[in-house]
């Protein structure tokens, strides 16, 4: 799906254009940026879909080439006990002294953990698990010691009963991040500036001062970005009087919900955070919490503020670093011995169900689960990306009384799909609506042979439609509304996934081709 980067000399009308935003769009929320030499790499949160923690790679901070993902294995990754939007939360990525780190918590099942790698590329090791509470961990090298940070939970991550007595904040310990052993017990570092769910610390030195980044405010509309600085790794902490250095609580910009920042210093001196944000359309977003880039200024009294003035536009000044064009073009042939980095499962690796050698050049699914809503669903997909978009495929499928189809997908409650089934011996193409409790379809009869079925959505729609290759059988589905597979909807913390799919024991889809692609 992706081809190489094509370098562009840089000069100064180049450095002086700007970039738009989000500069890696769908749901990639809570990113983590680091530095080597010349090259950036990001990770963001993967929650229940496998493999976990999206990996890519940068030379300009503008156009990231997704390269792999942290988690890979299942040793590495479990996720069988993962509901929606639980598994993996909020990585960060380090890299020290030759070896890359990246921390994360798997909230179903082990809490935080470490693995390391001296190939982003792979593979990473075996997780370390860390035993300290909260979320959201992250990492600082200083003196041959590796600060450990989180945030402080009452309770497991979700739920936020009030007990009276209980100060939320930031914690640290230090650890062996090889093994990860604590050093010395964990210690508070900050309560934050006053907002709810202090969250997301990232911490790290400019000159002589130690800064605690953090997240306020909840995920949501009131969401932004708090810091506060200390002589020593360990406080004490003073906020910045000027807190928030980033929030779009209350604003009419087209994006909202913005925090979660960690920040990466360039050669040229410039500082640069990445962050997430959603783009609203009537007040919900579908696609989920996307990754942004914004400039970070310093004041005279050495604090910092993100974008303009605490605010991220649409469009900046792109960073004076060599423009590189865009990398991937969203068709997979399933020609390769592999399938592309993008493409994910649910909970574990789809293995069997799964195979790109069966039928060479075809990828061919088998249905393992009862329905479309099951946790264990044969499932691959992509992250849809853009809310205009389309995205076909041609399959010929064998359904018997199973399904075989093409799945717009937010959770196991949120769901539209079309598929192929047969009932009473007849085959049908049925359209499926799946909004919690409730469920509709419509169908039409089609004769045997290969299908091209096809989604396109705007920000109010999805449509649906089929075509036979031979042209004799075509329909349209009425459109049906993106508003029901919005987080405002559904919940949660992820966002739509694109993906093709096989439901009941006998079924199976070969898949000659897919394509996306923003329309
Ligand atoms: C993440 C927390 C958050 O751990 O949402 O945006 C949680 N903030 O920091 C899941 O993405």
């Amino acid at each position: 799906m992706a081809t190489e980067p094509d370098r562009a000399a840089a000069s100064p009308k180049q450095t002086r254009a700007t970039f738009s935003n989000p500069v890696i769009p769908g749901f990639y929320p809570d990113p983590s940026i680091c530095r080597v030499g010349e090259t950036f790499y990001l990770v963001s949160s993967s929650f229940e879909y496998f493999p976990g923690i999206p990996l890519f790679e940068s030379s300009d901070l503008v156009q990231w080439k997704q390269i792999g993902h942290v988690l890979t294995r299942e040793s590495q990754l479990d996720l069988r006990a993962a509901g929606p939007s639980q598994g993996i939360y909020a990585p960060t990525i380090r890299w020290h002294d030759g070896v890359f780190f990246v921390t994360a918590t798997n909230v179903s099942g082990g809490g935080h953990f470490i693995v390391h790698t001296t190939d982003p590329y792979g593979p990473w090791s075996e997780p370390v698990w860390v035993d300290q509470d909260g979320i959201d961990p992250s990492l600082y090298f200083e003196d041959g010691l590796t600060y450990f940070q989180s945030n402080v939970e009452p309770e497991p991550h979700g739920e936020h009963a009030v007990d009276p007595g209980f100060v939320r904040g930031i914690q640290q310990c230090v650890v062996d991040p090889f093994s990860g052993a604590k050093l010395c017990p964990t210690r508070f570092l900050w309560a934050g500036s006053g907002g709810r769910f202090p969250e997301a610390p990232h911490l790290f030195r400019r000159g002589a001062s130690y800064y605690l980044l953090v997240a306020e405010g909840g995920t949501e509309a009131g969401h932004m970005v708090t810091i506060a600085r200390a002589e020593s790794p360990w406080g004490p902490f003073e906020s910045n009087p000027a807190n928030p250095i980033l929030s779009h609580r209350s604003l009419a910009s087209p994006i909202q919900s913005t925090g979660h920042a960690d920040f990466v210093e360039l050669d040229d001196g410039t500082w640069w955070a990445v962050l997430l944000g959603t783009r609203p359309h009537k007040g919900r977003h579908h696609i989920g919490r996307e990754t942004f880039l914004a400039p970070v200024s310093w004041d005279s009294e050495g604090w910092p503020r993100i974008g303009e003035n605490g605010k991220v536009l649409a469009e900046h000044v792109r960073p004076t670093l060599a423009q590189t064009t865009p990398t991937s073009s969203g068709r997979d042939d399933f020609d390769e011995a592999e399938l592309a980095v993008e493409w994910a499962s649910l909970r574990r690796p789809i293995g069997s169900n799964s195979s790109l050698t069966r039928r060479p050049g075809w990828l061919t699914l088998t249905g393992r689960s009862a329905h479309t809503g099951d946790p264990d669903l044969s499932f691959l997909g992509r992250r849809q990306q853009h809310v205009r978009f389309s995205a076909s495929t041609l399959v010929e499928a064998q359904p018997a009384s199973g399904e075989v189809g093409l799945i717009a997908r937010m959770d196991e409650r949120h769901h539209y799909e079309m598929f192929v089934t047969e009932r009473s011996g007849q085959r049908f193409v049925v359209n499926r609506r799946v909004v919690g409790d409730m469920s509709a379809e419509n169908s039409f009869p089609v004769s045997d042979g290969p299908l091209i079925l096809a989604v396109s959505g705007n920000d109010d729609t999805y449509s649906f439609s089929c075509l036979s290759t031979d042209g004799l059988n075509e329909h349209n589905f009425q459109p049906v509304e993106t508003r029901y597979l919005s987080t405002e909807v559904a919940g949660g913390f992820t966002g739509v996934f694109i993906g093709l799919y096989a439901v009941g024991a006998g079924a199976t889809g070969e898949f000659d081709w897919f394509d996306y692609r923003e329309s």
